[in-house]
């Protein structure tokens, strides 16, 4: 990657952190982390769209920094902040929310899932959570964003408000259109408790996630609960394809071992759940349970966390300020 280019993501600080977080960014952000400037943001503006106790709110920016810091994010090399403390980050949303159209919105799936059957009751900011994401990306350039799958239509929105900014201020270029880095093994971790829902923190059941501080015992656990089939495992993708609990089991124990599916498969072919079960405990508590404990060890410190977002903020809000100085004359305000 060139020298101009610059990645942006940030997580929710709505605590327990999993898998599919795992998967789906924190080991992408520190790989790319090595090759290109990075800018790693605690989305706390984002995850009040849904009630957050403040205390809690508190703890899990904390956290979740700790779990970037865990995963192997290093702040000398990566901007990491809270979104929050560059205000930079609203004020743009403010401007987006007038080149995003409502059109738009009404097509984003996860405002529909997470609203759910009651939408009159959820809150503006959880409508329009996509603009806010646009701006996060376009304040500071970003040209490319790694997230799960489950965020692509999000990114395709920010591509389409910053390409209609482009137009509408005449500035062809100004904004870049970000470009997605998903993950191609694992894009998107399922529910162990239901393959056709994603892993995710808001799922009541704790049973349906591996969290990143979760011990020896309680990944056994979940991955003994985790459901499966009754039938042995098949030796084909087609055949997997209609079984997505087992399917998602697969995949994972073939992320976690870095292997390829079609070698993971090969290797479970024909053997009973409860093999693959504890072939991929056993290699889930080797890759998750060092990372909890470093997450525990870290929250000990907590003045050293605050000082990592304060560092990162100062940086980051010099890009934001440079930037948004431009995107005012741009707009014509004074
Ligand atoms: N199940 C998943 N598989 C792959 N990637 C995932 N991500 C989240 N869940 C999965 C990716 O993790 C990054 C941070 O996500 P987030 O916490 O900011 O928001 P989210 O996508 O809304 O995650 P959750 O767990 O579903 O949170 P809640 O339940 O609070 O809404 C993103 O890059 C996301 O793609």
């Amino acid at each position: 990657m060139s020298e101009k280019k610059l990645v942006f993501s940030g997580v929710q600080p709505t605590g327990n952190l999993h898998l599919g977080n795992y998967f789906g960014a924190l080991r992408n952000f520190v790989s790319l982390q090595r090759k290109i400037k990075c800018i790693y943001c605690v989305v706390d503006l984002h995850a009040i769209t849904v009630f957050q106790k403040p205390n809690e709110l508190r703890e899990n920016v904390l956290e979740t920094v700790a779990s970037f810091l865990a995963t192997g994010l290093n702040p000398d090399k990566s901007i990491i902040f809270n979104q929050s403390s560059v205000s930079g980050h609203a004020e743009l949303a403010w401007i987006l929310n007038c080149v995003s159209r409502i059109g738009w919105l009404n097509r984003m799936t996860q405002f529909k899932d997470k609203a759910g059957s009651d939408k009159e009751k959820a809150s503006v900011g959880l409508y329009i959570y996509p603009n806010l994401m646009a701006a996060d990306i376009l304040l500071y350039k970003a040209t490319h964003v790694p997230v799960g799958a489950d965020q692509k239509q999000h990114l395709e929105l920010s591509r389409d408000i910053a390409q209609k900014f482009n137009n509408d201020y005449n500035c062809e270029d100004f904004f870049p259109l970000p470009e997605p880095l998903i993950q191609k093994n694992i894009s998107r971790v399922m529910s162990l408790r239901d393959g056709t829902k994603k892993m995710s923190k808001s799922e009541e059941s704790d049973f349906s996630r591996i969290n990143l501080k979760d011990s020896a015992d309680d990944i056994n656990k979940k991955i003994k609960k985790a459901k499966s089939d009754s039938e042995p495992i098949p030796d084909n993708i087609k055949s997997l394809e209609k079984k997505p609990e087992a399917l998602n089991l697969i995949n994972i124990y073939s992320e976690v071992s870095k292997i390829n599916l079609d070698k993971a498969i090969n290797e479970m072919s024909g053997k009973e759940y409860s093999f693959l079960k504890t072939k991929l405990a056993e290699a889930l508590i080797n890759e998750i349970v060092p990372v909890g404990k470093e997450i525990k060890k870290l929250l000990e410190n907590k003045p050293h966390l605050e000082q990592i977002l304060e560092k990162g903020s100062e940086k980051a809000n010099i890009i934001a300020e440079e930037n948004l100085k431009n995107i005012r004359e741009k707009v014509g305000l004074i």
